[in-house]
């Protein structure tokens, strides 16, 4: 338990920040989101990343707590940026069982002022591990909000394509373990070329996340998939920074 004392200490006081990293129109190479990305600045630490807290803030219910401080501060910040670009927040599927979820993100919509239609939850396969009535009414009730949905990581779960006629998205990340294997012949690009035919069908968008060569790019390029994210471009950034990022790109 001293661990669980210890982050709830943490966002007492504010030891909890967001860096952020882009995602691009493929086709236009302009800046679309950035995906927050969130880490602990522990006193003693340093910096540590979420594969070092995450699962115990899931295991012990803290997620719920954190979660909710991470749309309030990724929407605080994306309404302050100087371009009306979207921002992704990732959910865990231990927010998805709490009743409070969309009370949570519609208090950070309204409480921020950004227009709905600029944030994108991104959620992953495990969520849809249950296939409870509840769930899909949660789904369809943070539609009613006017964000965004995107299937995270998609590919690594067991029922992936079940849940894809299942829910509906608008849009899907391929996950970064495809994008390591492509080649042009190999069968990982036939499996990435079906997905993206199928989400054209369903209407939804495609992100190459991952993205660390020209290849891998020029790859998303050709198969029309829609946005990348990746090293190639760059890692994620604290929120200081993303003013310079996007006047230095314009
Ligand atoms: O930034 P990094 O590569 O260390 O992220 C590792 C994993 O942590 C990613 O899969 C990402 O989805 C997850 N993650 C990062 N920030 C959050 C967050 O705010 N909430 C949840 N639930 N997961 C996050
Ligand atoms: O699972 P999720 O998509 O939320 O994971 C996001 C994580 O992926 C971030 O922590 C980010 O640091 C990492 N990431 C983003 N782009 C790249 C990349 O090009 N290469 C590698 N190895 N990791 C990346
Ligand atoms: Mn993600
Ligand atoms: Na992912």
């Amino acid at each position: 338990a001293a661990a669980e004392v210890q982050m709830k200490r943490g966002l007492d006081r504010d030891e909890f920040e967001l860096h952020y990293q882009p995602i691009y129109g493929t086709k236009s190479g302009a800046i679309r989101s950035f995906e927050a990305l969130v880490r602990w600045n522990h006193p003693e630490r340093g910096l540590v990343p979420p594969s070092e807290f995450i699962p115990l803030a899931e295991t012990s219910g803290f997620i719920v707590q954190l979660g909710r401080r991470v749309l309030r501060d990724a929407c605080r910040a994306a309404a302050d940026w100087p371009k009306p670009i979207g921002v992704a927040v990732n959910l865990s599927a231990v927010q998805f069982k709490d009743l409070r979820l969309v009370h949570h993100v519609r208090e950070a919509i309204e409480e921020s002022g950004l227009a709905p239609g600029r944030l994108d939850l991104e959620i992953t396969e495990s969520v849809l591990l249950e296939h409870s009535p509840r769930l899909l009414k949660t789904i369809e009730e943070l539609r009613a909000l006017g964000v965004r949905i995107t299937m995270d990581d998609f590919g690594t779960g067991f029922s992936s394509l079940n849940n894809l006629r299942r829910i509906r998205f608008d849009r899907i990340k391929i996950d970064r373990c495809f994008t390591r294997e492509l080649t042009a012949e190999d069968s990982d690009a036939e499996i990435v070329r079906t997905i993206v035919r199928l989400s054209r069908t369903l209407k939804m968008e495609t992100v190459l996340e991952g993205v660390e060569t020209e290849h891998q790019l020029e790859f998303a390029r050709s198969e029309g998939m829609t946005e990348v994210q990746g090293f190639l471009y760059a890692k994620p950034m604290r929120a200081s920074e993303i003013a310079g990022y996007l006047d230095q790109r314009r």
